[in-house]
């Protein structure tokens, strides 16, 4: 069987872009859940991502095995923490956020987790997790009390992505952050993409549709939208 990985590597190789739809579970309205589930079917979606810098309704696991009823997408976890996993998923970004220095996001946080992942059958994907200054604070920086990196300092950004591939990380994630203002610079993904031989995420703050194919243009393999389509589940059908 393909991985999800695997997927994610032959996607590059064959120049076929990702969309990930990202799903916060606070945010659900479990009235309209098989609706939803239906947009995202008839969406350009390949995979759906599932969490948040925090999570308090105890749900993941529910909300993955709707999901799993009605749709055949790949579901990784994308946890704010150890207590947003769920054994339903298919994987998990094991995330670590190299743009900060508060160890318990760099490591603290992993290593909690593991005993938990040891009971579970998840493809584990290391994740070079990268904070870039969006023109406001959002729900990461606030969470782990960490500094975005400057958004004018691509070389910086890149040197941070290259130290993670370095690591042995298997993907870095561009993150403006969930509402940015501002989306991650067209110039910085492209020096990034064309810098690293992992595939590179981009998300935070992407409002349409000409957003994402721009972000596609400078090098993102994939991009993930959250709350343009959280609060328009049309937003895929509208006309750019
Ligand atoms: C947040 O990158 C994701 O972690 C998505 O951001 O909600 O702004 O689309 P948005």
């Amino acid at each position: 069987m393909t991985t999800i990985y695997q997927n994610f590597l032959n996607s590059r190789i064959a120049n076929k872009k990702l969309l990930a739809i990202l799903l916060d579970p606070d945010k659900i309205d479990w009235n309209t859940i098989v609706t939803l589930i239906d947009k995202i079917k008839e969406s350009p979606a390949t995979h759906i991502f599932i969490g948040g810098s925090q999570v308090e309704n105890n749900c993941i696991t529910e909300l993955i095995l709707k999901i799993k009823e009605n749709s055949v997408l790949p579901i990784l976890l994308f946890p704010g923490n150890p207590s947003q996993i769920s054994s339903e998923a298919d994987g998990i970004l094991f995330l670590s956020l190299l743009s900060g220095r508060n160890p318990d996001y760099l490591i603290e946080h992993q290593v909690n987790a593991v005993p938990i992942l040891k009971q579970t059958n998840l493809e584990i994907i290391s994740t070079g997790y990268l904070l870039i200054e969006s023109g406001t604070k959002t729900a990461v920086e606030r969470v782990s009390n960490t500094k975005p990196l400057d958004r004018d300092n691509s070389n910086y950004v890149l040197q941070t992505a290259q130290a993670g591939e370095m690591l042995g990380n298997k993907l870095i994630y561009l993150e403006a952050g969930s509402g940015a203002k501002q989306a991650v610079p067209l110039e910085m993904i492209q020096l990034v993409a064309q810098n690293i031989k992992i595939p590179l995420l981009v998300g935070g703050g992407i409002t349409d549709l000409q957003g994402i194919q721009n972000a596609y243009q400078a090098g993102a393999d994939l991009v993930v939208i959250g709350t343009a389509f959280e609060n328009n589940s049309d937003f895929f059908n509208q006309n750019t």
